[in-house]
């Protein structure tokens, strides 16, 4: 059996877990607080330190992409054209930098500080509105819609759909819904991918006050 271990929020496993829920591998969705990451980490049971971190019978898997082109094999949302699978690859890795940025915030205990620090990254010279602008280009020049121009939809839509759009859950401080709304393309995209066949059924049972609630259709009308 399959573990996914992560703390009991979308971040960076969601595209996992969605992924592994399209698959037909057996998998577990084991959510932990803080008190166990840090048994997990003394115990030298995250390769990186990190999580998430998939347990399989072969081992652990760390690092929440390589985690998803795993999970994304077994799920038909890794492309068979090899060209197609690089430019998913390609986005997964463009995204690095909106992480990044964000990451700097989750330090800060003040809270004022760190809605201030949040803030800016969503100013017009942010590092966060230069990665939004990106997207919504990407989005806007993408031939079939879809986040890396692939036939049909990939685990870079996973990624871009499930980081992206949970940054407005209300979870992340100082970040909020209009910020999107500047972003005609992205909220294109965000219906396109929750009102796909799979997707919407995944989060067929998520109600509006749930933290997911920002994959849902229609979340952002
Ligand atoms: N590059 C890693 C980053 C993982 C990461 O930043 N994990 C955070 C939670 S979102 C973590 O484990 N933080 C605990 C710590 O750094 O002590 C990935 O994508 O998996």
């Amino acid at each position: 059996m399959n573990r996914l271990v992560y703390f009991p929020v979308p971040g960076r496993a969601e595209a996992s877990r969605v992924a592994l829920a399209l698959s037909n591998v057996e998998w577990e969705d084991i959510e932990v607080d803080g008190e166990k990451f840090a048994m997990m980490r003394s115990n030298g049971e995250l390769p990186w330190d990190m999580l998430p971190v998939l347990q399989t019978s072969n081992g652990t898997i760390a690092e929440s992409s390589a985690i998803l082109r795993f999970a994304g094999q077994y799920s038909g949302l890794v492309p068979s054209d090899s060209y197609q699978a690089a430019k998913a690859d390609e986005f997964i890795d463009g995204m690095g930098p909106l992480a990044r940025a964000l990451d700097t915030t989750f330090g800060i205990s003040d809270v004022d500080e760190r809605v201030q620090l949040r803030k800016a990254l969503f100013e017009s010279e942010g590092e966060g509105t230069k990665n939004l602008q990106m997207y919504e280009k990407k989005i806007g020049e993408s031939p079939t819609g879809w986040a890396a121009g692939t036939d049909e939809m990939s685990i870079a839509d996973l990624k871009l759909f499930t980081e992206l759009f949970a940054l407005f859950s209300g979870n992340y401080d100082g970040i909020e819904v209009p910020v999107i709304k500047s972003y005609p393309n992205l909220l294109k995209y965000h219906s396109k991918v929750a009102n796909e066949k799979r997707i919407k059924e995944h989060y067929g049972r998520v109600s509006k006050d749930d933290i997911r609630w920002t994959f849902l259709p229609g979340a952002f009308d």
